[in-house]
């Protein structure tokens, strides 16, 4: 049962047996809470917790099972949650919830019995309850392994060696595979009007493998996405300047396709961009972006010759949550129209 509450206050809990309705059973049973923004507390054996964002965590769900798993997001963050059966054809029904930091539902699915995909854009920032359980048939009979994977936009995002994505390095082609459920996830940092091309196809022609791509903007929303049966594209220009994020999963009918894919792109890249924001006769604008890599310092001068030391320090505290910093530079007096920035080593 769920329901969200009403009153704070001490709820009880009566458990009990309605056999045939005559209450002739018995027997031992397992019992469980999953509650929205508390701490979640593991028994030995049983799974759950915080979900790291891009990580692939794995679990089981015994029979009347539920594993209750976290997260921390930011307002306006976009959130993906999947859920894929680790063993082909097992009983299991892979069923997600995701509740938000005020206990809301915010999605849910549980009708295909290999995987499972709940999304939502954040309203607020806090903590994210996701639970992870059975509907088989509707009557939770169903058990198994399964996998589960968090992609949000927003940083960090921590991969595993043996797992495609991560930062984009410059590459044209990365080459990954997706099992049932899974979910692959990339960032990189543009400028506003930077040419963004972006495809993925099936590495084995004709696989069940029906590949999509999303594209989320730094702010988190969704800027396209696109899917086909072989292959899918999405071409633009940034329409802003920051770190984006590409997720490529399956969207095969009921989520039960999977196989190898390639994610093809025109040489994007994550790291420290200078963007030109424009300028009019007293100011001139830039966006600094992508600038998380930690112990470094970012200083800027007006003249290039000013030794090192006396260039302004510009603390990373001063980047917004997206890691983005708007400097305006004065035009006047005349001299200060040129602004140098450099990367401040640790
Ligand atoms: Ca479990
Ligand atoms: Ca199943
Ligand atoms: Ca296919």
């Amino acid at each position: 049962m769920a329901i969200q509450a009403t009153n704070s206050g001490i709820f009880t809990v009566v458990a009990a047996d309605l056999n045939t309705g005559f209450f002739v059973g018995s027997g031992a049973y397992r019992i469980k809470l999953g509650q929205t923004d508390t701490p979640i507390v593991l028994a030995a054996n049983d799974e759950g917790g915080t979900l790291t964002n891009g990580w692939n965590h794995t679990g089981t769900i015994d029979v009347g099972d539920m594993d209750v798993w976290s997260f921390q997001a930011l307002s306006n963050e976009t959130i993906v949650v999947r859920m894929g059966e680790l063993v082909a054809n097992s009983t299991l029904t892979p069923y997600l919830r995701l509740f938000g930091p005020n206990g809301n539902l915010l999605s849910q699915y549980g009708s295909s019995t290999v995987a499972s995909e709940v999304t939502a854009r954040a309203t607020n920032s806090g903590v994210y309850t996701v639970i992870a359980a059975d509907l088989n048939t509707g009557f939770f009979v169903g058990s198994g392994t399964y996998r589960i994977k968090l992609v949000k936009t927003g940083r960090p995002l921590v991969i595993e060696n043996t797992d495609a994505g991560g930062l984009m390095t410059g590459q044209t082609n990365y080459d990954g595979s997706l099992d049932v459920g899974g979910m692959a996830v990339w960032e990189f940092t543009a400028c506003k009007g930077d040419p963004m091309n972006l495809g993925v196809g099936e590495l084995v022609g004709g696989s069940s493998l029906t590949p999509s791509i999303r594209l989320f903007s730094w702010d988190g929303s969704l800027l396209k996405s696109a899917s086909g049966a072989g292959s899918a594209q999405i071409s633009l220009v940034a329409p802003g300047s920051g770190t984006y994020t590409v997720v490529v999963s399956d969207v095969t009918a009921f989520f039960t396709g999977s196989g190898g894919f390639r994610l093809s792109v025109n040489g994007l890249t994550t790291g420290l961009k200078i963007c030109p924001e424009g300028a009019n006769t007293q100011n001139s604008y830039v966006r600094l972006t992508g600038a998380d890599s930690p112990g470094f310092t970012l200083l800027t001068s007006t003249n290039v010759d000013t030794p090192v030391q006396l260039w302004e320090r510009i603390p990373a505290s001063q980047f917004d949550i997206y890691d983005n910093l708007n400097y305006t530079n004065s035009l006047t007096p005349v001299g200060e129209a040129r602004r140098f920035f450099r990367w401040l080593g640790p």
